[in-house]
């Protein structure tokens, strides 16, 4: 259960209250409105009497086995390893569901894929409603400067899930995440506003859209440095643009293959690895622009992906060429591990242990409340997420009862739940439920219903009660 809980109304209303509250709380550290865990009390507000940043980062279709710290030998990722060794490493951290629209949902609304919103990719994009409150809003209300830079993908313009309209102060990339595949686009998003890339223009490839977003993302931070910040940087590297990857065989589009160039592999391949390796470089910068910056210290950093690594059908590369899902079974669009497990690193010096390990279960839902606790504010009410702020500082951590995913993909209906060591599957609502033993079969390579009929009822009852139906996803019974 979240540690706090507010309807809808009196977050709003809080949220006015805490806009003036917060402008006088500068000058008066502590007094801002919100309930104190014994955690947040620790943290908050010590540093030159300033709440912690909080920036998180987010890869597009990165498998779990990808980055060198989770096992990966042949695409370099050194940022991304340093920033491990400087901070937390999990290996159970799990995405919203195993494709980007619905999985960023959860993240953005603490809510799991069994109550949000947004359910599926579709055209088109469903926006987030009115009152889907946002991780934004929270940190917003509690005097943070707000941005997200790259693909947004929860409501195109005009609609009422708009970035702008969701608490991010300042907006700069794709609206739509299906034309975010593109990454020489000729026009992009700043807040509401439509902006020519002039160098791609009639077909040019003269600006790449991640080099733009990691300027914006540098700027950002040094333009900020003096005030509480939250930087949703949603990176779309390693994506592949799908369209390129139908019209030629490779659509893992980059500007050069780094140091892959002289390597004996199919395009595709040094392609992906040049596209993590270019977004780990960005990382690195990010990291050194808050060192520079002077706040190191009081910047909490997420690393992490929205689901597994896209299949060689969209951008030529094979995700069995680098073992992308490491000792996982399945790739995006699997409720197996290797389509919703996903690397997931924090970094805050001095308050992260450097160098740890964690088992801790947790999902993308308990990254709103988790920030709220950061800051020090309270979490809407009715959310499925949990404050994992004492997983991050090493302490003793509440656990979920269960975690539920489901997928709306190629006209089927699956689902998936995980409770301890216990992993269930069912691949469609006609289908049995599958049930692994992830302790003693990471790979979910036995099926052990028929061993477990209590683990499976208990499972078939959660599959039925752990969800909303939803208008726009119905389920479909079949005959
Ligand atoms: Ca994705």
């Amino acid at each position: 259960m979240q540690k706090s809980a507010l309807t809808r109304r009196e977050f709003l209303y809080q949220s006015g209250s805490a806009v003036l509250a917060a402008a006088a709380a500068l000058s008066i550290p502590g007094c801002l409105p919100g309930s104190r865990s014994k955690h947040a009390a620790d943290i908050t507000l010590n540093y030159l009497g300033r709440k912690p940043n909080i920036i998180f980062i987010l890869a597009d279709d990165l498998g779990y086995g990808d980055i060198g710290c989770y096992g990966q030998k042949m695409i370099k990722t050194p940022n991304i390893d340093r920033m491990a060794a400087e901070g937390v490493r999990f290996t159970q951290a799990y995405a919203g569901t195993a494709v980007c629209a619905p999985s960023r949902c959860c993240l953005m609304t603490g809510m799991d894929n069994g109550h949000t919103t947004i359910r599926g990719n579709i055209s088109p994009a469903v926006p987030l409603k009115p009152e889907d409150i946002t991780v934004a809003e929270v940190l917003k209300s509690a005097g943070y400067k707000t941005r997200i830079i790259g693909k947004w993908g929860l409501g195109l313009e005009n609609s009422p899930g708009t970035p702008n309209k969701k608490g991010f102060d300042e907006f700069f990339g794709y609206i739509n995440q299906t034309l975010a595949h593109n990454y020489y686009p000729e026009t992009l998003w700043r807040n509401n506003e439509k902006i020519v890339i002039e160098e791609n223009l009639s077909g040019k490839k003269g600006t790449y859209s991640h080099d733009l977003f990691e300027k914006e993302a540098l700027d950002f931070i040094s333009r900020h440095k003096s005030e509480p910040f939250f930087l949703y940087l949603s990176l779309t590297l390693p994506h592949a643009n799908n369209e390129l990857g139908t019209k030629t065989g490779n659509g893992m589009e980059v500007p050069d293959y780094g140091p892959y160039a002289k390597e004996n592999w199919p395009d595709p391949a040094k392609g992906y690895a040049a596209m993590i390796t270019r977004m780990d470089d960005c990382v690195g910068k990010v990291l050194a622009e808050l060192k520079t910056r002077g706040i190191d210290d009081n910047t909490i950093v997420f690393f992490t992906g929205d689901n597994g690594a896209g299949g060689a059908d969209a951008g030529g590369y094979d995700p069995k060429f680098f073992n992308s899902s490491g000792p996982l079974r399945g790739i995006k669009r699997d409720l197996y591990e290797g389509g919703i497990r996903e690397p997931m690193i924090a970094r805050w010096p001095g308050h992260i242990k450097a160098g740890t390990t964690s088992d801790q279960i947790w999902a993308f839902w308990d990254f709103l409340p988790t920030a709220a606790d950061i800051a020090d504010v309270k979490a809407p009410a009715g959310i499925d997420g949990i404050s994992m702020l004492p997983a991050l500082l090493g302490k003793p951590q509440q656990d979920h009862e269960y975690l539920y995913w489901e997928l709306h993909e190629k006209g089927k209906f699956s689902q998936a739940v995980r409770m301890g060591d216990w992993k269930a599957v069912r691949l469609d609502i006609d289908k049995p439920i599958e049930l692994y033993d992830l302790k003693n079969d990471l790979g979910e390579t036995k099926n052990v219903a028929d061993q477990h009929p209590k683990i499976v009822a208990e499972m078939a009852e959660i599959m039925k009660t752990a969800r909303t139906e939803s208008p726009l996803w119905p389920i479909k019974e079949k005959s």
